[in-house]
């Protein structure tokens, strides 16, 4: 009886019996992060002081149907709002900010990309620009946000409208926004040009190419 037991154990040992696979284990905190309070504020050191009625977003580019948007345009479309973390190529990590604003697949439908547009050029007032594929920005997380934790987001981080990408570090988020510009090429940014990744996705750890 005994021996009939132990020969069992023994073929279930063979045959890797239970033996189930692993969950693919995917930590919060991407690969050299750490995690931060407060909010960091970085950008080149210029913070244009734009009143909401002074901007004016221009979307154009490889797209059927280019787009201004003033700020009372911007209200009219549909609102959305997200939750996500911010990571910053200089190893910072922000988790949970709710952001409100308009998600930028509104504003794919609005002006309808080409189909050679694959990579969204972004600049903003203070002359910074940055490149991102067409296929991150279209994420279902992404969106021109005008809000953080339910407050006018403020001239520092990037108001009245920054970029807000959370799957790309943060350099890829344009505070004050100004061109939205689809082309058929990656055009390095700012940083892009000074050897950042031209993706930049934190799981990979993709900060510099
Ligand atoms: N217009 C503009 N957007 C910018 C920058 C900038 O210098 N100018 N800096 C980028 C960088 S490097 C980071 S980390 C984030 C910082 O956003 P925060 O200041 O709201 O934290 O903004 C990004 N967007
Ligand atoms: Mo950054």
């Amino acid at each position: 009886m005994r021996q009939k037991l132990i020969d069992s154990k023994v073929r279930w040992a063979r045959e890797g019996r239970l033996l189930v696979p692993a969950p693919v284990e995917r930590r919060r905190l991407p690969p050299g992060q750490r995690l931060v309070k407060d909010w960091p504020v970085l950008d080149l050191g210029t913070q244009p002081n734009l009143m909401p009625r002074d901007w004016q977003l221009t979307v154009g580019g490889l797209v059927d149907r280019p787009l201004t948007l003033t700020w009372d345009a911007l209200q009219r479309l549909p609102r959305f709002e997200s939750q996500s973390d911010i990571h910053c190529v200089t190893a910072w990590s922000r988790y949970d900010n709710r952001w409100t604003g308009v998600a930028t697949k509104i504003l794919l439908a609005l002006v309808r990309p080409r189909f050679d547009a694959r990579f969204v050029i972004l600049r903003s007032f203070d002359s910074y620009a940055t490149a991102v594929p067409l296929e991150d920005f279209s994420g279902d997380d992404v969106l021109l946000a005008t809000h953080w934790e339910g407050q006018k987001l403020t001239r520092a981080h990037g108001g009245p409208v920054r970029l807000v990408l959370p799957k790309l570090y943060f350099w890829k988020s344009a505070k004050w926004l100004r061109h939205v510009w689809f082309t058929d090429r990656d055009v390095p940014g700012y940083w892009e040009a000074r050897g950042y990744h031209r993706r930049g996705d934190p799981w990979a750890q993709q900060r510099y190419e």
